[in-house]
């Protein structure tokens, strides 16, 4: 990082204005007064971006240089959000950058909004292996990340007339300024044909594939910059850009539709649900990001050594979820067969350089395959999988007289089908649950059974995420009104974060933080009237006054629509404060509900939720009687950048799942280290934060505990429920049939995941909510004590927990 006086910061910036007409002239053929605002956020990111690689150059040269151990981190998906703001300024550039472009008589915020946000993912376990590469590049370890380069994002989420419609996200229709393409470090990937068996030279039974398909996987590399420039490298693999994926074999045959297939292997993330040819590809995906990157890791190594006897100590490997799990039968069958190692110990080498992390406890959520489909589609790595499976429960029968059940539950291949998650357990040395909570349950329920057989393998980390996104870069005002206080020193190490709390009770602070939030409401309020028109059923924008201001209680719940998360619950909510109002409107506290989230296209519940909270803001928000009391809003197509806006705005932050379902829930940290106070069940990182924070400066806490939901039953006796439950069925929201129909539905779903059993405890922590609000001084003091206390849940902490329990590396 560069200090700079303004002399030179004047000098720099002339000498910056300069080198951007240049490449506009060189690359664009546009001179500055004719260049777009995206021409010239490209030609400022290609700037910023020179500097990185220099930077980038280094740390790689060191590496190799030293022979450390190395981290590899296997995701599928990564959400890194917008990276100009980041980047710049962790390079510590972004004075420079803005006035050059005061200079050149431009707007910085309409250029930095013509990036595109990569959604390579669909929410927290994307968003989370976004943040840990914030922190291993800051903290400098020794590691690299592999994904997929996904032509298309997620989808984007339309909403017309409440629906949502699924359109492509092209979110490379640009050139994409931050990625670099190395062609020359392609690999082949194969698929499908038929094994032959022959001897490895230590006498093993290993295969050799014929008649196979080989698709070539290109990478194209990302930096990860961390904070004052360090960074790493983010590798994502594409197919797209390779004519020799054209299998013209398959073309002459007149097989175009699967000489395609190969082509668009890395087009688009697939979701949960699935039809044939969805699972196809997403299989595929998987074995494309699990190959290539093995492929690329060996040739690093072997570039440094000579022989496979350091592997196991150099070589460290973190799946994220299951989803990379046939990198456990790949890197098995590479070292047996083409490196002739013994099977046991190409076995052993594989558990000891492989880790684990679960993201789920709902067992109807860990991921399988169907064994037909695995052993057509990679026949080889299916063979290591049953020697494997077979060897294991061969042991268990050997040492256990009651295997019977034990075998049913711990075989990776049962019932049809090829379990990944019990594959990743006996093929890593360690598998960590994301909250201590979680990883409780993990213990005693889901995995219990390889608990009892490998209590050491079994540790927590819990999640975290980065301050440096999330506070520094996110909220820039309340950023500075720490540093004011406290100093810089939490940027990197957050555990400073904690002396906020000797200004909690401190009266110029507190207002100074109601400054801020008006602010960021205002932003936000002003986002939402240029950016977020309702559409009707034919994308026509419906005119919609917004009666919100900076004074109403922004009430956020934005995460994945899913059942569990009980955004139903929420909308139920609404409905019985609509009626209070309606009954007696004086003294109310003015609300803001502002939703957003996306769900899978094929979950119509989810959908129908979604449909719901459109029609609740139909008609409370025009209703004379309520709409200076009572807002809803839907932010449609949420994304980081959106989440950027809408956190730092939020005085309440809803984390309402039901206990026992939240892995751990991450934006729970976002919104309290941005000041929000938290409404919460007892479930996932909820716990964790709020024993963080103690109970007094926590008065929001709801609903049952896992415990008290086992035997808990609903009954059906609160009138004001009883009220805001008919309205689902007596027409009071629905606008024609197939609304009355969809809202139908959801009545009937009512106790599922226990919305019922929690809404009455669920309304009286919101009453509380409201008092709180009217006194804005003791509201403050609670969340500075709030943000005072979100020092454990960096990512910064999380990746040296992840080093102390896991990976042992050197930074
Ligand atoms: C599996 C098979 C086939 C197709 C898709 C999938 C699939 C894809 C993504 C299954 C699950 C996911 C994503 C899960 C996820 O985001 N989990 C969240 O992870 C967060 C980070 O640990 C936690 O905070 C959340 O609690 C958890 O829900």
């Amino acid at each position: 990082m560069i200090k700079m006086n303004s002399l030179d910061l004047n000098l720099l910036a002339d000498s910056l204005v300069e080198k951007t007409k240049r490449y506009l002239i060189s690359h664009m053929g546009k001179t500055l007064e004719e260049a777009r605002d995206e021409e010239l956020f490209r030609a400022l990111a290609h700037m910023v971006r020179d500097e990185i690689m220099l930077n980038f150059l280094e740390t790689e040269r060191a590496i190799q240089k030293n022979k450390i151990r190395r981290l590899y981190y296997l995701s599928m998906e990564y959400l890194p959000g917008r990276l100009f703001v980041n980047n710049a300024s962790n390079i510590a550039h972004m004075d420079l950058i803005q006035l050059a472009v005061q200079k050149m008589n431009r707007n910085l915020p309409n250029i930095l909004a013509k990036e595109n946000d990569p959604g390579l993912g669909s929410g927290g376990l994307g968003r989370l292996a976004a943040c840990l590469l914030d922190s291993l590049a800051t903290l400098q370890y020794p590691a690299l990340a592999y994904g997929l380069r996904y032509q298309y994002g997620t989808f984007e989420q339309q909403i017309r007339d409440g629906i949502q419609n699924e359109a492509p996200d092209c979110w490379l229709i640009n050139e994409n300024p931050w990625e670099i393409r190395q062609d020359l470090e392609k690999v082949i990937v194969k698929y499908s044909g038929h094994t032959k068996t022959f001897r490895n030279f230590v006498g093993d039974y290993v295969e050799t594939l014929e008649g196979n398909e080989e698709v070539w996987a290109v990478p194209y590399d990302m930096p990860i910059v961390g904070y004052k420039g360090s960074s790493l490298a983010l590798r994502l693999w594409s197919t797209k850009e390779s004519p020799r994926n054209f299998e013209l074999q398959r073309l002459n045959a007149g097989k175009i539709d699967e000489a395609a297939e190969n082509i668009i292997i890395s087009d688009v993330l697939y979701p949960n649900e699935l039809n044939e040819t969805g699972k196809r590809i997403r299989l595929k995906q998987e074995f494309l990001l699990v190959s290539a990157s093995l492929q690329d890791i060996i040739r690093r190594y072997l570039v440094m050594h000579d022989t496979f006897a350091d592997f196991a100590d150099k070589v460290r490997i973190q799946i994220n979820d299951t989803h990379p799990a046939l990198l456990i039968p790949e890197l098995i069958r590479i070292l047996n067969k083409d490196h002739d190692m013994p099977w046991k110990v190409a076995v052993d080498i594989t558990r000891a350089v492989t880790s684990y992390t679960n993201h789920t406890i709902m067992r109807e959520a860990l991921e399988e395959w169907e064994q037909p489909l695995m052993k057509t589609l990679l026949p080889r790595q299916y063979k290591v999988i049953e020697k494997l499976n077979h060897e294991f429960c061969e042991d268990i029968r050997k040492n256990r007289h009651d295997s019977h059940d034990l075998v049913r539950n711990l075989s990776i291949l049962e019932h049809g089908k090829v379990r990944m998650a019990n594959l990743s357990i006996i093929g890593s040395h360690k598998v960590n649950g994301v909250s201590a909570v979680h990883t409780n349950l993990l213990k005693s329920s889901v995995f219990k059974d390889f608990y009892e057989m490998w209590p050491d393998r079994f540790v927590n980390v819990t999640n975290g995420v980065s301050q440096r996104f999330w506070l520094l870069y996110t909220n820039p005002l309340l950023a500075q009104f720490i540093t004011d206080r406290i100093g810089d020193g939490w940027i990197v190490d957050f555990t400073q974060i904690k002396k906020l709390a000797d200004y909690a009770e401190d009266s110029q602070s507190q207002n100074e933080f109601w400054q801020i939030r008006k602010k960021n409401k205002d932003r936000f309020i002003s986002y939402l009237k240029h950016y977020c028109k309702v559409k009707n059923a034919h994308g026509k924008v419906v005119s919609t006054p917004l009666f919100i201001d900076h004074n109403f209680l922004f009430d956020a719940q934005i995460k994945r629509f899913h059942e569990y998360k009980r955004q139903l619950m929420d909308a139920l909510h609404i409905l019985m404060l609509y009626n209070d109002i309606q009954e007696n409107p004086s003294g109310r506290t003015p609300r803001a509900c502002i939703f957003a989230g996306k769900t899978a296209a094929g979950y119509i519940t989810a959908k129908n939720i979604i449909r719901l909270l459109f029609a609740i803001g139909r008609k409370v928000n025009h209703d004379p009687v309520t709409r200076r009391l009572l807002q809803v809003v839907f932010v449609e197509n949420y994304n980081v950048s959106k989440a950027q806006i809408i956190i730092p705005a939020s005085d309440i932050s809803e984390q309402i799942s039901m206990a026992g379902t939240e892995a751990s829930g991450t934006s729970v940290m976002k919104f309290a280290m941005n000041g929000a106070l938290t409404v919460a069940t007892h479930d996932g990182a909820n716990i964790e934060l709020s024993e963080s924070v103690g109970e007094k400066w926590w008065p929001f806490r709801f609903g049952l505990t896992v415990e008290q939901l086992e035997n808990a039953k609903y009954e059906y006796n609160n009138p004001k429920i009883n009220r805001a439950i008919e309205m689902l069925r007596d027409h009071s929201l629905a606008a024609n049939d197939d609304e009355h129909r969809a809202f139908c539905e959801l009545y009937t779903r009512l106790t599922h995941w226990h919305v019922l059993t929690d809404l009455e405890s669920f309304y009286q922590t919101q009453i509380g909510v409201d008092e709180l609000f009217k006194n804005p001084a003791l509201w403050a003091s609670y969340a500075i004590h709030n943000i005072a206390s979100t020092g454990p849940f960096t990512t910064d902490n999380c990746i040296q927990n992840y080093n102390q329990r896991i990976w042992q590396l050197t930074p």
